[in-house]
């Protein structure tokens, strides 16, 4: 499967995007249905489909939660490290999750969210801290 990176039009079947059939809604054989191709010989009946309405990335929110354990100034590096903040947001982000038990990070798509969570979850392994970080769909 490809996907055109501006209008969000996938395509399946494993065809070439620009010999494809466009503009069409639902599943089309590239040859036209008969079952052949350009050259007489029979084709491998391929399907592709196209979408052609924009449909914009699902967000996600990446959380951070309290413990007991945790140095504050783990957290205070994972905020800046992982989630780009400065010194300031970092300490600011670190103190509501220590007064509330829960914070937010940021909001990022699906992949990158999911980056961010398996980055600190790692990183507090590797250091042994009991940190827990996960994501939710806005
Ligand atoms: N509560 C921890 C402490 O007192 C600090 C902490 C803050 C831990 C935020 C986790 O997500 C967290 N050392």
């Amino acid at each position: 499967m490809t996907t055109c990176p501006n209008r969000n039009i996938i395509h399946t079947g494993g065809l070439d995007p620009k010999t494809a059939l466009a503009g069409h809604k639902g599943a089309r054989l590239q040859s036209g249905g008969k079952g052949r191709s350009d050259d007489g010989a029979p084709d491998a009946g391929l399907a592709t489909k196209t979408r052609t309405k924009a449909k914009r990335p699902s967000l996600y929110r990446v959380l951070l939660l309290n413990d007991d354990y945790t140095p504050m100034e783990f957290v205070v590096a994972i905020l800046r490290d992982v989630f780009n903040r400065n010194q300031d947001d970092a300490i600011r982000i670190m103190m509501l999750v220590h007064n509330h038990g829960v914070g937010e990070c940021g909001v990022y798509p699906y992949e990158v969210a999911e980056t961010k969570v398996t980055l600190v979850m790692d990183a507090a392994r590797r250091n042994q801290h009991p940190l827990q970080c996960v994501m939710e769909k806005l």
